[in-house]
Order: structure tokens, then C-alpha cells, then sequence
């Protein structure tokens, strides 16, 4: 299941040897792409279990957040991406940092504080980018990733280079004056960023109806550049619109709004109880949930059998034990790392991320 290199082996489904994209006409993926997306997706529900049960141990110090039934949004989207293309991932979104290249080992390692982890022990939850995967680790006020993804596409296109910006951010952001700032802009330079909207039904407890009076997706219009929605749950109608956008950035067409509709499963962070859900809203959300209907669909739909799906299942699920085991006999940062790397010493450009995409392998 692991590779040397951190990616993520594409184990027994690649090896089945069905790399045919035409099989399903009109379809970019291959096989071997969607048991990777069943893969990804199914990597960010087991860390984040894990890492709960590490919260609850309280092997994990401060607060936890987890992006539970959201998994289809940031593994469809960040599957759309090129290596040298950027990305600022936020709380919701681990499964974007997989994709691009982080492991779950680093990820829990993080969480405890390690000097395994992204940030080396110094942030202990989520606030973490991979600078050498190419994503800048966010900061906390939401949502000024959004001015840091389109001021990289700024750069793109100063520079001449065919590079896209993607970053994400959850509806409630959408009322901050910089989530104007920062549409307004690329919509007046038409510059190469795609916006990922998590619409998750709630802002902590402020529920859609009280965050805003026309859906954020509509603005898009006003800014000059097209806003779409898509189910957030159907992994493959998220990869298409990313692709979509991607390709339209890349191409000099600017910028795409893409609202995902989904639902919070779980509360804001770990100490939330939620008591502010409806039972309801969960249970309709949990029939949705996009792991389950992804598993139905690639047996109804692509020929995969019922016991290779679980395969990968149990395959993602020991990598993901291993790592855990890993990061927990890791050590913690001795306390002088503590002032090391705060500031820059001097300028790193970031490096390329992962781009398990065959489109990309094909490419290389
Ligand atoms: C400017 C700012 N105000 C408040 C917060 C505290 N805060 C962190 S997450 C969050 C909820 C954000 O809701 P949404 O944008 O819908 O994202 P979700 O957590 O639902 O994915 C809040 C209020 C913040 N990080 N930044
Ligand atoms: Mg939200």
C-alpha cells in the first residue's frame, strides 16, 4: 500500500491492468483513477477516525476538526491538479493534502505534536501546508486564503506561466469582506484560481439560512467569472467541474467559482456536540454519505467487483494503522526546534505536489 516516496502505491486495482479511459466514453478517468479516488477518500475517513481516538486518548493536545462527509470535495478537486499547479487546503480538506503528496503518518504526527509532523511539532492541529507539495499552510482567519491563492495567480500570469491556483473555503467565509476582495480581483485580472466553496450547511452553529440572504454561488455572476454547483457528495461530478475550471484557468479563461454542497457530519471541532443539528438533516445527509455511494457506484457502474472494493478498503485501512503506529513511537521536537524556522532565512520557492491523475502519469 505505501511507496517509498510518500504517494500512494495504486495497489491491486492498477494491477488488474484496466487503464482503459475510453472504456466509459466521455469520461477522463481510468480505473486505476477511481479506485484511487475510493482510496483517497476512504484514507481521509480512517485518519481522521484515528486521529479522534487519539484526541479522546488525549494523545492529541488542543482541539481536533475533521471534515467528515465532505471527503468527496477535497479528493475531487485536488485530483484535477497538475504538479506544478498551488493549493491553500483548509480544515475541511485532508484529503486534498493526501492527494498532493502528504501521508497520514505525517498528518497524525502532526496532531501529536511530533517532529514527524507537517509543521515539526509546531501547530498542532490543522493549520499546516506542505510548502514543498506545493500547498501554503493556511492561517486561521477565514477566509484570507483566498487572497494568498489569488495572489499566486496573480504571479501565474504575470509570469506567463499555464499554472492554476486552487483554493478552498466554507461558506460562512463567504461573508468576509476579504472573500470580496479577493473574487473581485481575480474577476477584474481574469486570473488562473479556482474557488472551492464547501458549502456545509453550517458555520459553527449558524445555520444557511441566517449566513446569507442569496446563495454566495450567484456572485460569482457579479464578478465576472461563472459560478457552478455540484453535488459535493458525488466525487466524480466534483473532479469534472474541477477539471472544467482547471482547464478554463489554464487556458487564460480566469477564474471559476465552484460551490459543492454537502453537510457537516460531525460538530465544528471534536467539542462541539452538534446539539443545534436536526437529527434529520443527518440522517438524510448520512444516506449521501460519499464514500458509501461511491463504493455502490463503482460496482453498478465500472465493473469493479464488490470484494476488490473492500480490498482496497482493508489495504487503505492497515497503511493508515501502520502510519498511526508510526507516529505514535515518533519523538517529540526537543524544545530548541521550538525557534527554529519562525521566520525565513532566506527565499524557497515551494516544490511541486502530487498528481496521481493518469492524464499526469501519461504526461510524465
Ligand atoms: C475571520 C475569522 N473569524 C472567525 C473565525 C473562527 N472560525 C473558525 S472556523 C469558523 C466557521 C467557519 O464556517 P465556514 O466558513 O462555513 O467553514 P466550516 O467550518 O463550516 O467548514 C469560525 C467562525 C476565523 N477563523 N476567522
Ligand atoms: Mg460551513
Amino acid at each position: 500500500m505505501k511507496a517509498a516516496n510518500g504517494t500512494l502505491a495504486t495497489g491491486p486495482a492498477r494491477a488488474r491492468g484496466d487503464e482503459d479511459a475510453s472504456a466509459d466514453t466521455g469520461s477522463h478517468l481510468t480505473r486505476s483513477d477511481r479506485a484511487n479516488l475510493l482510496r483517497y477518500m476512504a484514507m481521509m475517513r480512517f485518519a481522521e477516525e484515528r486521529a479522534l481516538v487519539l484526541y479522546r486518548q488525549g494523545k492529541v493536545p488542543g482541539s481536533f476538526y475533521d471534515g467528515r462527509g465532505q471527503e468527496a470535495i477535497p479528493v475531487g478537486s485536488a485530483y484535477a491538479l497538475g504538479p506544478r499547479d498551488r493549493t491553500c487546503i483548509l480544515h475541511r480538506d485532508l484529503g486534498a493534502h493526501f492527494v498532493r503528496g502528504v501521508t497520514p503518518e505525517r498528518y497524525l504526527a502532526n496532531y501529536m505534536g511530533r517532529s514527524g509532523g507537517v509543521t515539526g511539532g509546531k501547530d498542532g492541529n490543522m493549520h499546516f501546508g506542505d510548502p514543498r507539495l506545493g500547498s501554503v499552510g493556511m492561517v486561521s482567519m477565514l477566509p484570507d486564503m483566498a487572497l494568498v491563492a489569488t495572489g499566486m495567480a496573480l504571479a501565474f500570469k504575470l509570469r506567463g506561466e499555464p499554472r492554476v491556483a486552487l483554493t478552498y473555503f466554507g461558506e460562512g467565509a463567504t461573508a468576509n469582506g476579504q472573500w470580496h476582495e479577493a473574487m473581485n480581483f481575480a474577476g477584474i485580472h481574469r486570473l488562473p484560481v479556482v474557488f472551492i466553496l464547501e458549502n456545509n450547511r453550517f458555520a459553527y452553529s449558524t445555520p444557511n439560512e441566517l449566513e446569507f440572504a442569496v446563495d454566495p454561488v450567484e456572485r460569482a455572476r457579479t464578478y465576472g467569472f461563472p459560478g457552478v454547483a455540484v453535488d459535493g457528495n458525488d466525487v466524480e461530478a466534483v473532479f469534472e467541474r474541477t477539471r472544467e475550471a482547471v482547464e478554463r484557468a489554464r487556458s487564460g479563461g480566469g477564474p471559476t467559482l465552484i460551490e459543492c454542497h454537502t453537510m457537516r457530519m460531525h460538530g465544528h471541532g471534536a467539542h462541539d456536540d452538534m446539539s443545534y443539528v436536526p437529527a434529520e438533516l443527518l440522517e438524510e445527509w448520512e444516506r449521501r454519505d460519499p464514500i458509501e455511494r461511491y463504493k455502490a457506484r463503482l460496482v453498478q457502474d465500472f465493473g469493479f467487483e464488490p470484494a476488490e472494493v473492500e480490498e482496497i478498503l482493508g489495504e487503505v485501512r492497515a497503511y493508515v494503522d501502520e502510519c498511526a503506529e508510526r507516529a505514535l513511537a515518533s519523538p517529540m521536537p526537543p524544545p530548541e526546534a521550538a525557534l527554529e524556522g519562525v521566520f525565513a532565512r532566506e527565499w524557497e520557492p515551494l516544490g511541486d505536489g502530487h498528481a496521481p491523475w493518469s492524464r499526469w502519469r501519461e504526461a510524465a
